[in-house]
C-alpha cells in the first residue's frame, strides 16, 4: 500500500520553544508508524490572537504515513501531551507544543475531531512560508497553488530563527 504524504504545523510559545520544536522533531522522526521525509527551518512569527503572550517558534514537517488520518491525530495529540500540553479554554492563547495536520495528502475531512485542510492554513504566514521552503510546488485539494496563497500573505515580520 502506498503511504499517504501529509503535512504538519508545529507551533510554540512556552517553556522553551526552541527546544520543545527540536524535541518534537526528533520524537515525530523517530515514530514507528511515521516517516519524516522533509523538516523547514524553524521560524519565528509574532503571535496570532492574544497579544500578551511570547512570540512564536513554528515550523512545517512533511510525512509519510499509514496511519488514518484519526490515528495520526491520536499519535500527533500523545506527543503533545508529552510535552507538558494542557489545553486551556482561551483560543489561541500561549502553548508549549501544538501539532496540527495541514494537509492528509488531498483528502478533505470534516468530521467532530478533524477538519482538513487546516482551517487556517490558507491566510497564516507562519504556515504558508515554512511550507513553501518544503513544498513550493504544492497545490491544495481545491485547486489553490500554495505559491499563490504566499503571493497575498503578508510575512508580518516572520523570520527563520537562528541560533
Ligand atoms: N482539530 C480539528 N482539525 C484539526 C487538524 N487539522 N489538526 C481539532 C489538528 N487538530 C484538529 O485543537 C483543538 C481540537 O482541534 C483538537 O482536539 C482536534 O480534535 P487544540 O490543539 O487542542 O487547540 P488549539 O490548537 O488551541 O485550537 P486551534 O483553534 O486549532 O488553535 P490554532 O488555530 O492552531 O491557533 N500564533 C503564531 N504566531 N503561531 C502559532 O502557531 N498558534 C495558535 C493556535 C495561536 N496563535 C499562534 C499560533
Ligand atoms: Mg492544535
Amino acid at each position: 500500500m502506498i503511504p499517504t504524504l501529509c503535512y504538519i504545523a508545529l507551533g510554540s510559545n512556552q517553556g522553551d520553544p526552541v527546544a520543545k520544536a527540536n524535541s518534537a522533531i526528533s520524537v515525530l522522526s523517530a515514530h514507528p508508524d511515521l516517516t519524516v521525509t522533509s523538516v523547514s527551518s524553524l521560524y519565528r512569527s509574532a503571535p496570532m490572537g492574544p497579544q500578551d503572550q511570547p512570540d512564536y517558534i513554528n515550523a512545517v514537517l512533511a510525512i509519510e504515513t499509514h496511519l488514518d488520518a484519526i490515528e495520526l491525530l491520536d499519535a500527533l495529540q500523545q506527543i503533545e501531551l508529552e510535552h507538558g500540553r494542557e489545553r486551556k479554554d482561551e483560543r489561541w492563547g500561549p502553548r508549549t507544543l501544538d501539532l496540527d495536520i495541514l494537509l492528509f495528502g488531498q483528502e478533505t475531512i470534516n468530521n467532530p475531531r478533524l477538519t482538513v485542510p487546516h482551517y487556517g492554513m490558507k491566510v497564516r504566514e507562519f504556515v504558508i512560508y515554512p511550507l513553501l521552503e518544503i513544498a513550493p510546488q504544492l497545490v491544495l485539494p481545491c485547486g489553490t497553488s500554495l505559491i499563490s496563497l504566499a503571493d497575498n500573505c503578508d510575512r508580518n515580520g516572520l523570520e527563520v530563527y537562528n541560533l
